[in-house]
């Protein structure tokens, strides 16, 4: 579909067209519309910007992925479909690879996102040849290499009890969701309520400017329940100002 830049929900549409996209490639599923719904509206009453609590969350993932020995970015449909490349790119300047991990699971579907992503020069683990106990649905099966052995791993667009088994199993756990009630967001070690189409090419650079110095310094000031309600609070005040911009208008 064309849409025009001149559009004032340009941005939005072209998310929903990728996502759309995503889904006649076989990457995306069809609940992985719903979900982005969900995303959307979120992003909506948050004002769909980067805010500043969002910024020091991805700051304090980065920090945290570097300092880790065995960071691992988990991905789904959703995020393969929205920002492959970008995912790559982190991945390089993070050093932590790729793996493919879905909940409405077919090996077909795996491949498929491993395959994009291979394509684009990312290192992928899907062998599935490993489980994390504790979790009954498909996102327990892992590959040896990846999240089993993991000490931190980015779950981007999720939410169910898969935080909460990962975090069971000792391992950090940064969650990327624009629902800040979400089970994920309130369970991960570092939330960043961000669009992903805007957090990861925001992580990138800031992969390339953290040191590891810099790192321990992030982490200690960090602080992810105060960021949690800020964002609670972010939404409150920016609903406050649409009813006042209604009585004004
Ligand atoms: O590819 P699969 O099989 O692993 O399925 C992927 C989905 C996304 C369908 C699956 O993980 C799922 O059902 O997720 P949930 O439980 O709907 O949670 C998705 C969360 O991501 C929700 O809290 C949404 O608000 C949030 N979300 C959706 N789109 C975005 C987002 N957060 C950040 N950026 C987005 N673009």
């Amino acid at each position: 579909m064309e849409i025009p830049k001149s559009h004032p929900r340009y941005h939005s549409l072209m998310t929903r067209e990728k996502l759309v996209e995503g889904v006649k490639e076989g990457l995306a599923v069809l609940e992985g519309l719903i979900a982005h719904g969900r995303g959307e509206a979120f992003d909506y009453i948050l004002g769909e910007k980067s805010h500043d609590f969002a910024l020091e969350a991805e700051r304090a993932a980065v920090a945290l992925m570097k300092l880790a020995k065995h960071p691992v970015i988990s991905v789904n449909g959703n995020a393969a479909s929205l920002v492959a490349k970008e995912l790559v790119e982190l991945s390089k300047a993070l050093n932590a690879p790729l793996e493919v991990n879905i909940f409405h699971y077919s090996k077909e579907r795996v491949e498929k996102i491993a395959k994009k992503l291979e394509e684009l020069g990312g290192t992928v683990y899907y062998r599935g040849d490993a489980v994390l106990e504790g979790i009954s649905h498909a996102r327990r099966i892992v590959d040896s290499r990846g999240i089993l052995k993991a000490d931190v791993v980015l779950v981007p667009l999720e939410d169910g009890d898969r935080c909460e088994i990962l975090k069971r199993h000792g391992k950090k756990v940064i969650a990327i969701d624009l629902n800040p009630l979400s089970r994920t967001a309130r369970m991960a070690d570092v939330t960043i309520v961000n669009n992903i189409t805007r957090a990861i090419p925001e992580m990138i650079e800031f992969a390339k400017e953290i040191t590891e110095e810099e790192a321990e310094e992030i982490l200690r000031k960090y602080d992810n329940k105060t960021v949690l309600k800020r964002a609670i609070e972010a939404i409150r005040d920016h609903l406050t100002k649409m009813a006042e911009d209604v009585m004004n208008a």
